[in-house]
């Protein structure tokens, strides 16, 4: 074998590594209690973060890997953090325990159920915790990579819906929904909405007969989300994420608070359209859970691709 077809052989096979293999993959998150924008108008509100972002990072890791988790907790904040991830399987009382301000907190767990799941705080209270925006998403892609119940997607897009309560509402009341004032699609009330919001900007796209799929997680505390493709159906579903649990031609799926879905549309490819992506419970979409999906021949090529799947 000469020398150039060798290092050809080399190079292969490690990318076939890396693609079949478990990894171990390192992740660092650090709590920030900071002043945040909730919506496209520019408003600040004093919230509690991961990253000082609503949502957290998006993790995304492949079934079988081992993530290496460092939580730290800015010596800057006045409360105790802590982080669960729906996607581990460890001790409530260890990997999950609250830490405080100037402490760091680490564990591993192997991720070994393939789907969507959120990762939320889970100190005291609660309901305070995570409606002040600390939650975010982890993706676990399935190990056996795509199949005909699990076509690969054109395009990719994330949504987290979490609440938005009046600043300095009580921990007592939030748990109650008390004060509450609206629903952020990540991060934002009608965050990729113009329609509803002159000051919002983004939108999602796709191009027409493309393949869209929605990484959608509740991080709302007391209700439930019905997920809707308004002027769509949605192709799939599968429950959790999980490409065993396939529905087909869904209007409305009802998400439960802490849960993620992955759903599926697919435009007819011979016109543009719109389809506005909303949570139907019309308290909900009226408050902020409403994003436009274009479907239009100049959707931009990195739309819904690389770092544009949860656009910020
Ligand atoms: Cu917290």
């Amino acid at each position: 074998m000469n020398k150039i077809l060798a290092t050809t052989m080399l190079a292969f096979c490690t990318i076939a590594a890396s693609s079949a293999f478990a990894e171990t993959v390192k992740i660092d998150i650090t709590v920030k209690e900071k002043d945040v924008v909730i919506d496209n108008a520019g408003t600040v509100q004093p919230m509690w973060t991961y990253n000082g972002e609503i949502p957290g990072p998006l993790v995304r890791v492949k079934e079988g890997d081992t993530v290496d988790f460092k939580l730290t907790n800015d010596p800057s904040n006045k409360q105790s953090h802590s982080i669960d991830f729906h996607a581990a399987r460890v001790d409530v009382l260890d990997e999950f325990e609250s830490i405080k301000p100037g402490k760091t907190k680490a564990f591993t767990f192997k991720a070994d159920y393939p789907g969507v799941f959120i990762y939320h705080c889970g100190s005291d209270s609660m309901a305070e915790h995570i409606s002040k925006g600390m939650y975010g998403v982890i993706i676990v892609d399935p190990k056996e990579g795509y199949s005909k119940n699990f076509p690969k997607p054109d395009r990719e897009y994330v949504l987290v819906q979490g609440d938005l309560f009046e600043p300095g509402t009580s921990a007592d009341d939030i748990k109650m929904g008390t004060g509450w004032k609206g629903v952020l699609v990540n991060g934002k009330q009608f965050h990729y909405d113009p329609v509803h919001d002159q000051n919002a900007t983004k939108t999602l796209e796709s191009k027409p007969g493309e393949r869209v799929r929605i990484y959608f997680v509740n991080a709302m505390i007391n209700e439930a989300a019905a997920f809707h493709a308004i002027a769509g159906i949605w192709e799939q579903v599968w429950d959790n994420g999980n490409p065993k649990n396939i529905s087909w031609g869904l209007q409305t799926a009802e998400v439960a608070p802490a849960h993620g879905m992955i759903f599926d549309i697919v435009s007819p490819n011979d016109r543009a359209t719109n389809n506005a992506l909303v949570d139907h419970r019309m308290k909900h979409a009226l408050n902020g859970a409403i994003s436009v999906l274009m479907n239009h021949k100049d959707a931009p090529a990195g739309k819904g691709r690389g770092d544009q799947i949860l656009l910020r």
